[in-house]
């Protein structure tokens, strides 16, 4: 299986996951220092206040990149090391540090995907409200265009946001990740008020000339349980019905917006049903709706769902009233999150003929094991065979004529993995949290070769 010849392949990780140097440079706080350090939100009372130190090892680290032959590395800029605050005055320090990562990059012919927010937003925004604030998204555009000005000439490729559902749902509906709160108005406030900022911040880097702007999301098919295992299994309507809901709260509720400048019905009704849908405003819409080159996709696992009359909406899904969230039967990985490779390739067919005005790319892939480090190596079978997998699943959707331009694996390195803390290991690369020792696993060479050949 041979890929196209412009095919990119990289690897992709997240300021707060790796950087560590928290308080370096005038760096402010993020809400994720806040979260982490009050007791029980985080496994085993971790932080990222080390993580693996990226920040002072960012050479070694795009050493091993070039050895592994990344064409692209996506990370994601940490907020509060260029606006303390979230507002205000830029901090040279804090943008000097990506200044010398891009230019790393770029000596080592790796070409730089910058993510602007994956999730580390500044406290003192949070203080006024955070994203359920309509003027963070005002906050985030300009820091958006701060960044802009000061890579723009080396970096072509930008990411607004990394998985707004995420950051709305699990942040403010039911409180699994920073800051923190549970409640549903609160949460589909934010979540308009991501897109807006997204929308906002890309007609900012369109006018100063970036060249492909996206928006990354965590799709998944939503599928029956009997669908996991057969595609062509037909459901019932109430099942059909709990599987367009979810797929419009999961995926049309953040795409339709940003690529087609409309809201389902369903979406408006969630919002008037928690809290009202006063928050968008006329105009919003077109705003949102800033001309974006490529939707993001981060693929891990399929979402299963089925009807369950009279069950009230989960904490992180307003207007899922009557769905039941249901288990695949999969194998499964360490997070617990079942293996269906060909899911992604069903995603990516169906997102492709769904939103044809985007091109695709796969800016998240791979998965936690149970990693032992057996005399200096990591015999990670089990993420050769998942990322092997899913490897073959883009190649049969570029084969059924999905847009698909690349290819980024999550992770580069094992690192805070959010409420899991460091006992989630997705790297390709073996960190060793005391020493900060990096040993490629298995998975890494096997990637490197896969890169070399342009195919499996
Ligand atoms: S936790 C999460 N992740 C992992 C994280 O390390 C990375 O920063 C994220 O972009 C790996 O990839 C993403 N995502 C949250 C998934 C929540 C799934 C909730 C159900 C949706 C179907």
């Amino acid at each position: 299986m041979i890929f196209p010849e412009d095919f990119v392949w990289g690897a992709a990780t997240a300021s707060y996951q790796i950087e560590g140097a928290v308080k370096e440079d005038g760096r402010g706080q993020s809400i994720w220092d806040t979260f982490s350090h009050a007791p029980g939100n985080v496994a085993n009372g971790d932080t990222g206040d080390v993580a693996c130190d990226h920040y002072h090892r960012y050479q070694d680290d795009v050493g091993l990149m070039r050895e592994l032959g990344l064409a692209a590395y996506r990370f994601s800029i940490a907020w509060p090391r260029i606006q303390p605050d979230g507002w205000g005055s830029i901090n040279p320090r804090g943008l000097a540090f990506y200044d010398r990562l891009v230019d790393a990059l770029l000596e080592a012919d790796i070409s730089p995907y910058v993510t602007l927010y994956h999730w580390d937003l500044p406290q003192g925004l949070e203080e006024r409200g955070g994203w359920t604030d309509r003027d963070t998204a005002f906050r985030f555009a300009d820091y958006a265009q701060a960044v802009h000005d000061k890579l723009g000439d080396r970096v072509g490729d930008w990411a607004t946001l990394n998985e707004p559902w995420v950051s709305a749902y699990l942040g403010y509906g039911n409180g699994v990740h920073a800051p923190g709160q549970r409640d549903p108005a609160a949460a589909m406030r934010s979540a308009h008020h991501l897109l807006l900022g997204h929308g906002l911040a890309a007609r900012r880097l369109r006018d100063g000339g970036a060249r492909r702007i996206m928006l990354v999301v965590n799709s998944a098919p939503v599928l029956t349980p009997a669908q996991v295992n057969d595609p062509a299994a037909v459901p019932g309507e109430a099942d059909a019905a709990a599987v367009h809901r979810i797929h419009t709260l999961l995926t049309r509720q953040f795409l339709d917006p940003a690529v087609n400048g409309t809201y389902p019905a369903e979406v408006l009704e969630a919002a008037e049903r928690n809290g009202g849908a006063g928050h968008i405003k006329d105009g919003d819409l077109e705003l949102i709706n800033a001309p974006i080159d490529l939707v993001g996709v981060n693929y891990y696992n399929p979402c299963v769902v089925e009807s369950g009359p009279g069950l009230p909406a989960d904490a992180a899904w307003p207007g899922s009233e009557g769905v039941r969230f249901a288990t695949a039967d999969a194998p499964t990985t360490a997070m617990g999150w079942p293996i269906v490779p060909d899911g992604l390739s069903r995603l990516l067919v169906r997102l492709s003929r769904d939103y044809p005005r985007v091109g695709l790319m796969v800016t998240e892939n791979g998965a936690a094991f149970e990693d032992v480090v057996e005399n200096g190596r990591v015999h990670d079978a089990d993420r050769v065979a998942y990322l092997n997998g899913h490897l073959r699943e883009v190649w049969r959707a570029i084969e059924a004529g999905a847009d698909l331009r690349g290819y980024l694996v999550w992770s580069l390195l094992d690192n805070f993995e959010w409420a899991e803390g460091y006992r989630r290991r997705f790297g390709i690369v073996h960190v060793d949290f005391t020493t900060q020792t990096r040993v490629l696993k298995d998975s890494a060479v096997w990637y490197r070769d896969v890169i070399a050949r342009n195919g499996l």
